[in-house]
Parts: structure tokens; C-alpha cells; sequence
């Protein structure tokens, strides 16, 4: 061992691992990975898993030449939690602060705990992150026109360019690694989410200088035609144009891909489309009858057909481990008038399922998961095994050579044999959190509920909260219509004192 480097030791570790893993013959070199992770992409969005009034032909070749989910999940039905646990392997309500955020939040994730890049770092492989953020930046009182950390830097990112919060949400500003890009220090940046600027137009005020008019909220600072949620001034040659920001975001991604095409490397790519505001490029206007939604679709699309391409043309879309997913269920209309309502038609953005974004109902969570990997995952399968994003870490932990200790990404499972297509058989519970708690258990579903309203008061999208626990047969009954607990008292009763036991516990991996 004496003459091996560090790097060259892992290196050789992990392709054993993965060999035995695997079941080769011959050690398996590491792929690269990618992550693409839409957002508010619902289950029934894309063509392979049954849209017809949009087409994604890009999204839908990953699922031909790989693998397709039926029943794998986000952890919540909102972005802010879902991407916590797919950074650290942790249940984010195990962590107090870990709701959707405003753009000016301090970092929630320490720095110092095992994360997804952290883990894939110490595997050798060059990370980065390109797309939305929304997970806090600094430590407090961000100075914008300075150095911003800790950020994604600090938790294992060799690279980053990102959006800090949402499209939605001021600054509305890309960071590259520490810093605002093109800022000018003559117009410093200030943030607030209390009160706006002397001298800003606000979208309450002026509703004649709006593109797209807000429906609910998003009606303060006005930022390219666009009233958000909080308010900005200064850093004028910093501002983002709402309708290029696909492009700007896969440009990155193409040049990290190009830059690192001789080494592993690790690209999370949280993508910024179908989140509000919806306003895809002109070259997708109209690509739809569904109007913006249906367009953004398409972008995002778009989009995955650009890093194919580019994989393609690196000549290492072989060694290219690429997982698609969505970081919570679909809504319809999230804060502007995008026609998103009127133009919906016959599509149904959660497929056959309860709910969406926000819901308690398998909408908020079940979520469009597909992997491919070349000669490793067998093309055009299916498989219905229950898989979460927050397994990520530990299946890409085992299959990269990295043990985890106990107490690291609590409640991450190493399932590669299922997200490699190898076995069917995936996690036997998990909890889905959408302000409420659920605990899925083989054929069961039970929503804890114990939250007031009914309804979304913004979206009037169901939450599925009601005074009593509920219980749903998810093998008979998979849209979640018939609530059997008054049958079931005792499986009721069994399923919460389970889910008790995984909160008190601190962790859920066996
Ligand atoms: C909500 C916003 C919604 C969206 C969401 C976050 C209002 C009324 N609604 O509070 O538009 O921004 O937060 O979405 O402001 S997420 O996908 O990042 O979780
Ligand atoms: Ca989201």
C-alpha cells in the first residue's frame, strides 16, 4: 500500500467495491454522475410515464435506454426539504428551519456533516452544482457584494454556479463559487424581505409595468417585468433575464462537463424549470397548447437533451451514471396568471395520483425517477421498487467505494441493487413529509394529518391533513380515494407509533 497516494488507494478500493458490488467479473471503472433535478415536475409531466400534451423526447430516451421508477419519492412536497435530505441522507424534519426559504436564509447545513458531494469528493471525483440553490447561503446578514459562505463550496462543491433561492425570489442574481456574477461594486446589492427600498417599484404598486401579473403573493419587487417574493436594489448589471436562464444554466453545465471529461466527475444540475415564474425562452413559446407550463416543460427538456449531447460528443455518455427526478409533485398555478389554469386541458400534471406540490397525497411526493448507465442498467425497464432520493448518498457512497459511519446521512439506504435495476426489492418504509407526516409501509400508507387546513390556501391544491390519522391500501387503492383507518384500527395504530420510534430515534437506516 506504501506506494499509493491517497487518491490512487480510493480509487482502486472503490472499483473493487463496486466490482463485488456488481457482481463483475472485472472491477468497474467509476462512472461520472449526473443528477438532474427538476423542479415542481409532477408525476404525469413527461411522456414516459404517460403525458400526452407535451412531448419530451430527451427525458423519455433516459427512460428507453434505462430505467423508470413507478413508485420512487422526494421526501417532501416542497423543494427547500427535499433537497436537504438529498444533500446530507437526513430527514429534513429532523432539523427545526428546514421549510421553504426566503433568498436572504442562512446556510442549513453544516458544513462539517457527510453530504452528497462531500462523499463523492473523497471518492475523487471533481463535484459541481449548477441550478437552483434554496439552501441558504452565509451565516446570517449575507453581505451580497462580498465573499458568501459557507454555501456549496464549503459542503463539497469543487464548483458552483447557482440561483440562491428561486426564480421567485430576490436577488435575482446567479453566484458563481463565492460571489455575485458581473456585480458591479458601484451598485452594491442590498436584500430584504421586511420592507422595500425608498425609490423600488413594487408589483402592488405597479401592476402596468408587469410581463406576467402575480395571482397570489410574488407581488413585491419588480425585477425584469417580474414582481417576486422579497425585496432588492442596486446590482443592476447582475440581474438575471428570467427567459435565459435555461441557457445560462446549461451552458455552465455543458463547459463543467467538457472541463472534467478526463476525470470522474459529480454534476448536480438542479434544473430552474417548471418553477414559477414560467417564462421559457421564445424559442419554446408556444411548443405546447399548454401555454407557459406546458413550454417550460419542453425548455427543461431541452435542456437534458443538451448535456446528452454533450456526454455524447466528450465520448463518455457511456461511463455516465445520469439519475432524473423532481424535487416535489406538480401545481398548477403557484403565484402568477401563466394561463397555467386555463390551458391545463386534459393533462394531469400528478398522473393518477392525490394532490400535488405541498400535499400530504402521494402527488406532493411520487415524483418521475429514472437512471441509465450504459451496459450497467438494462434498457427500457421498469421497476416499481420503492426508492427515495434521500438513498442517493448511501447507494452512491457504496457504489463509489465510501463507507458511512452510523451516524452519518441517518436515514439514507444503500439501495443500488435497486436503482441499478439488480434487484426489485427497495426500501420497506419511509416517511414523507408535507407539513404534516406519512409513513409508507409496503402496501400501506398512513398520513399522521394532524395539521388544520384541508386545502392549500393559496393553491387549493388538497393537503390530505385531516383530524384523524388516515390509512390507504396503495396496492388497491393507488390514487388514495378510500380512507380505511376505521378498518384498520390496529395498523393505524401500529404505523404511528412506528413513525414515533424513526423521530425519536435520530435515524432510520438499519
Ligand atoms: C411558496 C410560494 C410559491 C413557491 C413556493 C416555493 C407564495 C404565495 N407561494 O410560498 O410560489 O415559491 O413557496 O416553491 O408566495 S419550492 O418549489 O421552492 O418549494
Ligand atoms: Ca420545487
Amino acid at each position: 500500500m506504501v506506494w499509493m497516494n491517497r487518491r490512487q488507494f480510493l480509487q482502486s478500493l472503490s472499483a473493487t467495491t463496486a466490482a463485488g458490488l456488481l457482481g463483475a467479473a472485472k472491477p468497474v471503472s467509476r462512472p461520472n454522475i449526473i443528477f438532474i433535478y427538476a423542479d415542481d415536475l409532477g408525476y404525469g409531466d413527461v411522456s414516459c410515464y404517460g403525458a400526452t400534451s407535451v412531448h419530451t423526447p430527451h427525458i423519455d430516451s433516459l427512460a428507453a435506454q434505462g430505467l423508470r421508477f413507478t413508485d420512487a419519492h422526494a421526501t417532501s412536497a416542497t423543494c427547500t426539504p427535499s433537497r436537504y435530505s438529498v444533500m446530507t441522507g437526513q430527514y429534513a424534519w429532523r432539523k427545526k428551519g428546514t421549510g421553504i426559504l426566503p433568498g436572504d436564509a442562512p446556510l442549513i447545513i453544516d458544513p462539517h456533516q457527510i453530504t452528497l458531494p462531500s462523499v463523492l469528493k473523497q471518492a475523487g471525483y471533481t463535484t459541481g452544482v449548477v441550478g437552483k440553490w434554496h439552501l441558504g447561503l452565509g451565516n446570517g446578514n449575507i453581505d451580497w457584494n462580498e465573499e458568501i459562505k459557507p454555501g456549496p463550496i464549503e459542503l463539497g462543491f469543487d464548483y458552483s454556479f447557482i440561483i440562491p433561492a428561486t426564480p421567485d425570489r430576490v436577488p435575482c442574481v446567479f453566484l458563481e463559487n463565492h460571489r455575485v456574477v458581473n456585480l458591479n461594486p458601484a451598485d452594491p446589492i442590498h436584500v430584504s424581505y421586511k420592507a422595500p427600498f425608498p425609490g423600488e417599484l413594487t408589483g402592488r404598486d405597479h401592476p402596468e409595468l408587469l410581463k406576467m401579473k402575480p395571482s397570489h403573493g410574488h407581488d413585491m419587487d419588480i425585477v425584469d417585468g417580474v414582481s417576486r417574493i422579497g425585496y432588492m436594489e442596486g446590482g443592476k448589471s447582475s440581474l438575471w433575464i428570467d427567459e435565459d436562464i435555461a441557457d445560462t444554466l446549461s451552458t455552465k453545465a455543458v463547459r463543467f462537463i467538457e472541463q472534467n471529461s478526463h476525470h470522474p466527475f459529480f454534476l448536480y444540475y438542479p434544473a430552474h424549470d417548471i418553477h414559477v415564474p414560467r417564462l421559457p425562452n421564445r424559442r419554446f413559446v408556444g411548443k405546447t397548447k399548454m401555454g407557459p407550463r406546458g413550454d417550460a416543460i419542453v425548455e427543461l427538456d431541452w435542456c437534458v437533451g443538451r448535456i446528452l449531447d454533450t456526454l455524447e460528443k466528450q465520448g463518455i455518455a457511456q461511463n455516465t451514471l445520469i439519475i432524473f427526478s423532481s424535487d416535489n409533485g406538480p401545481v398548477v398555478d403557484d403565484g402568477y396568471h401563466d394561463q397555467a389554469v386555463e390551458k391545463l386541458g386534459t393533462h394531469k400534471p400528478a398522473g393518477i395520483y392525490r394532490g400535488g406540490k405541498y400535499s400530504n397525497f402521494d402527488g406532493g411526493t411520487r415524483v418521475p425517477f429514472l437512471v441509465k448507465w450504459t451496459d450497467h442498467v438494462k434498457p427500457g425497464t421498469t421497476s416499481s421498487a420503492l426508492v427515495d432520493q434521500i438513498d442517493l448518498l448511501a447507494s452512491l457512497a457504496t457504489l463509489t467505494g465510501q463507507s458511512l459511519r452510523n451516524d452519518d446521512a441517518p436515514d439514507s439506504i444503500n439501495l443500488l441493487p435497486a436503482i441499478l435495476g439488480r434487484s426489485r426489492t427497495g426500501r420497506q418504509s419511509l416517511v414523507e413529509e408535507a407539513g404534516s407526516l406519512s409513513l409508507v409501509e409496503g402496501k400501506w400508507k398512513m398520513i399522521r394529518g394532524d395539521q388544520e387546513s384541508a386545502y392549500d390556501r393559496y393553491t387549493r391544491i388538497e393537503l390530505g391533513n385531516a383530524p384523524d390519522p388516515q390509512l390507504y391500501d396503495r396496492a388497491a387503492d393507488p390514487a388514495e380515494q378510500h380512507n380505511v383507518a376505521a378498518a384498520h384500527p390496529e395498523i393505524v395504530k401500529r404505523m404511528l407509533a412506528q413513525l414515533d420510534q424513526i423521530q425519536s430515534s435520530g435515524r432510520s437506516r438499519p
